[in-house]
């Protein structure tokens, strides 16, 4: 784990934890979108843009669930690095990237921009013309797969429809602080205080979570949005990795009744299941976060099960 300076990759630990302990993310860099409007640097069109992902992420793992939803498995490529990332970030493995066969994701940034300066993060979407990223932040990229190849594949699902966007953002912005990113202050916290209030804040919102999902069958509306797909990444993988790696312990996931079954729903909408892997995922938490699990054993756990069936159609 590290970051590049000066065109050099460093490896260090998160820099990005305040005086205080408490963990801070590094906003994305590269914001581009893909548009059919004339002054467009980036169109649509099949087999230009490739997609990079780890399975064990939960931001690039929206993104590889909207490629599968939007139906882009033609058109955008994907790959996926190892589980491990160890002292040069992200890995391509034994065969390098597809595109380059370069062997770490650093060197992908660089090509990108040689200035470039921070952290090395996954997802990333590149093009293979211009050889550069288009973009490296998820929400946008979701955004993205959600409208702007619309006319290559015929699918116009919206999981962000204009009257429902005030709502999904209000929703987002607490799911994001609180448990999207709030495992990971958790988790990475440095002192006792960071890791309380975080802590704190997470069980409240998965309280507020369990009492609204008690009511409606989704976060917004009567629809899955993307406010659904996007709590859904954290909340698969907390019993396997956040609950132990991140002392996210008051209780586990499984323990919340409307909440294990609303993921169970959503991990059984087509072309989801595909997309996770739990067993890569601890890996790569496990044994890649050194400070926090030296030994880097993977604890074994029993495995789940979300295919359990569920009767949330006859509740609501
Ligand atoms: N805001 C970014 C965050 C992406 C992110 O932090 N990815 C993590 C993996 S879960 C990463 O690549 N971390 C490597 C690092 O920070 O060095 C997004 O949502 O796309």
């Amino acid at each position: 784990m590290g970051l590049l300076v000066n065109g050099k990759w460093v490896d260090q630990w998160y820099d990005t934890n305040k005086s205080d302990g408490t963990f801070v993310r590094q906003d994305s860099r590269f914001r581009n979108q893909i548009s059919s409007k004339d002054d467009s640097k980036f169109i649509p069109e099949a087999g230009r843009y490739h997609l990079y992902v780890s399975l064990a992420c939960p931001w690039a793992h929206r993104t590889l669930i909207f490629r599968q939803l939007k139906q882009l498995e033609d058109i955008i490529s994907v790959s996926v690095v190892e589980a491990k990332m160890m002292e040069n970030g992200w890995d391509f493995g034994e065969n390098g990237d597809p595109l380059y066969q370069l062997d770490y994701a650093y060197e992908l940034y660089l090509k990108a921009d040689p200035s470039y300066e921070g952290r090395v993060t996954v997802p990333i979407l590149w093009d293979k013309k211009t050889q550069t990223i288009v973009n490296n932040e998820s929400i946008e990229i979701i955004r993205l797969f959600n409208s702007a190849f619309n006319e290559l594949t015929g699918n116009t699902d919206d999981y962000f429809p204009v009257e429902l966007r005030e709502e999904i953002e209000i929703v987002n912005s607490r799911i994001y602080d609180t448990i999207n990113n709030g495992v990971y202050k958790a988790g990475f916290a440095t002192t006792q205080e960071a890791y309380n209030l975080a802590y704190y804040e997470l069980f409240d919102s998965l309280d507020w979570l369990e009492e609204r999902l008690s009511k409606q069958r989704y976060l917004v509306g009567e629809q899955i949005t993307e406010a659904d797909w996007r709590l859904f990444t954290t909340l698969i993988r907390f019993d396997a990795v956040y609950h132990g790696h991140f002392k996210c312990n008051r209780q586990k996931l499984s323990e919340f009744h409307h909440i294990s079954n609303y993921v169970n729903e959503l991990y059984q909408v087509k072309g989801v299941a595909e997309t996770v892997d739990l067993e890569y995922t601890k890996v790569h938490y496990y044994a890649s976060h050194l400070t926090i699990n030296p030994t880097q054993i993977v604890p074994l756990g029993a495995k789940q099960n979300f295919t359990a069936p569920h009767n949330r159609e006859r509740i609501y």
